[in-house]
């Protein structure tokens, strides 16, 4: 039976669910850790919000975007400082984001005549800016304000020369952030593609769904379908414009690379306009091939990409394998989301040596934990909705050289002396293709072999 209950969790047996260790010969069919259900009382869950989940993971990243959060101050805050996804212009979309600071008296009176007012004003200091997204929130859901009605308003007031989505998902819909990667996906299918018409350079042309342009991965990605002449219509959204996710539905191939945010649009793009879903990884040499080729197979152009692959390779391979010999063994922890689990893990071990030793997923839901146990190794622990004491109680046990996770969750670990890396928002990134992977590598080896870790749990007057 690999569930396993943890000594932390002896007053909330429930959890043992949600814990499990992966044992040689097991049949996913029979045992999986419970995912994507409510968070049991009692347990301090690290899971975001539905607001959060299609705030800062998807609308906010495109570039030519206001972005209108109605709802208390604190909100906008806790949605906007912590994500790194460059743009190129001029990063607009990283230094300003519009509140309407709801306060006591609007709860109580409502808050529509504020938002409009907001709204107003926001396209008033960016002349330039013509696209809005208007995101409820928990109090703004609750006394029922109708942000569509408001943004109609708006859109009539200036002309119709502004366009609008509304995101109507406050915090508590859903069981996690996860919900608000749904809601934002249906809606924006539902409401915004099919609007405008792309104009078509290319007889290859794809929409690069479910990356984020984190630290610049969407520009590696960007590099690679321009040495091929692919067309990328829209980007879903990593350094991606409103209007062009408006023209998703003329792409011939939906590239899908986080499954877990983003692929119900590639479904929704599937069944209603017949264009066929590939998923791909973009982290580590195989998959990028790999991902590189079933692109080529499906536009017929196997020899670019070989090119294409080889080039890249020989560039940045060996300059891999110096780093594999430093990383050979090292243990270590995958605590983020869900999907970088299964995107990691193997290419962690296959490809630099090291050895996951547990994996946390915030979110995931039952084919994440499906896919990371398949590919991961026997013995490695997997927790769904994991707590601090869980995670400390990991570590006594693991016993990891570093941990990719979060800022919130590294903070803890760094008391512990124990080295973490950004896995959510990188440390140097990009890590997303053939030069990424390189990056990746030597933040882990900076962070494994720095000294700052063992200097700060030493007392240095000592060495005065
Ligand atoms: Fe997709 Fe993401 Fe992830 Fe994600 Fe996230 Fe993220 Fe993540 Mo942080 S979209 S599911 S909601 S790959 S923000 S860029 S790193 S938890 S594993």
């Amino acid at each position: 039976m690999p569930l396993k209950l943890l000594e932390c969790d002896e007053t909330i047996p429930e959890r043992l669910k949600h814990v499990y260790i992966k044992e040689s010969g097991e049949d996913l069919t029979q045992f999986l850790p419970s995912s994507d259900i409510p968070t049991i009382p009692g347990t301090l869950s690290e899971r975001g919000c539905s607001f959060c989940g299609a705030k800062l993971v998807i609308g906010g990243v495109l570039k030519d975007t206001i972005q209108v959060i109605h709802g208390p101050i604190g909100c906008s805050y806790n949605t906007w400082h912590t994500k790194r996804y460059p743009s190129d212009k001029d990063n607009f979309q990283l230094k300003h984001v519009v509140s309407t600071d709801m306060k006591e008296g609007n709860v109580v009176f409502g808050g529509e005549k504020r938002l409009k007012q907001s709204m107003l004003e926001a396209f008033n200091a960016f002349p330039e800016i013509k696209r809005m997204i208007v995101y409820v929130t928990c109090a703004t859901a609750l006394i029922g304000d109708d942000i569509k009605a408001v943004a109609r308003d708006v859109e009539s007031e200036l002309n119709n020369e502004v366009d609008i989505f509304c995101v109507q998902c406050p915090g508590f819909a859903g069981v996690s952030q996860s919900k608000g990667h749904h809601v934002y996906n249906i809606d924006w299918m539902n409401e915004k593609v099919g609007t405008v018409e792309p104009e078509i350079s290319s007889p290859y042309t794809v929409n690069f769904i479910g990356d984020y342009n984190i630290q610049g991965d969407t520009e590696v990605l960007e590099k690679y379908m321009k040495k091929l002449g692919i067309q990328i219509i829209a980007h879903f959204t990593g350094n991606g414009t409103y209007d062009s996710n408006r023209a998703m539905h003329r792409a011939q191939l939906n590239i899908t690379n986080c499954a877990r945010s983003a692929g119900y649009i590639a479904n929704e793009l599937q069944r209603k306009y017949g264009i066929p879903r590939m998923d791909i990884s973009t982290w580590g040499f195989d998959y990028v091939k790999e991902g590189l080729m079933k692109i080529g197979i499906f536009f017929d152009m196997e020899d670019k990409v070989e090119k294409l692959i080889s080039e890249e390779v020989e560039k940045y391979l060996p300059k891999l394998e110096w780093y594999k010999e430093k990383l050979k063994d090292k243990k270590v922890c995958i605590w983020t989301g869900g999907p970088r689990l299964w995107h990691w893990t193997k290419t962690l071990e296959d490809e630099l040596g090291m050895k996951v030793v547990a994996m946390s997923s915030k979110f995931g839901h039952q084919e994440d934990f499906e896919k990371v146990i398949s590919r991961g190794s026997v013995g490695a622990l997997y927790i769904d909705d994991g707590n601090e004491l869980e995670f400390f109680e990991v570590i006594k046990m693991m016993k990891p050289d570093v941990i990719l996770t979060g800022p919130r969750v590294g903070d803890l670990v760094k008391k512990l002396h124990i080295p973490y890396i950004n896995g959510h928002g990188y440390h140097n990134g990009p890590y997303m293709g053939f030069e990424g992977c390189l990056n990746m590598a030597r933040d882990l080896y900076n962070a494994i072999y720095s000294p700052v870790y063992r200097l700060a749990a030493e007392d240095i007057r000592e060495a005065e």
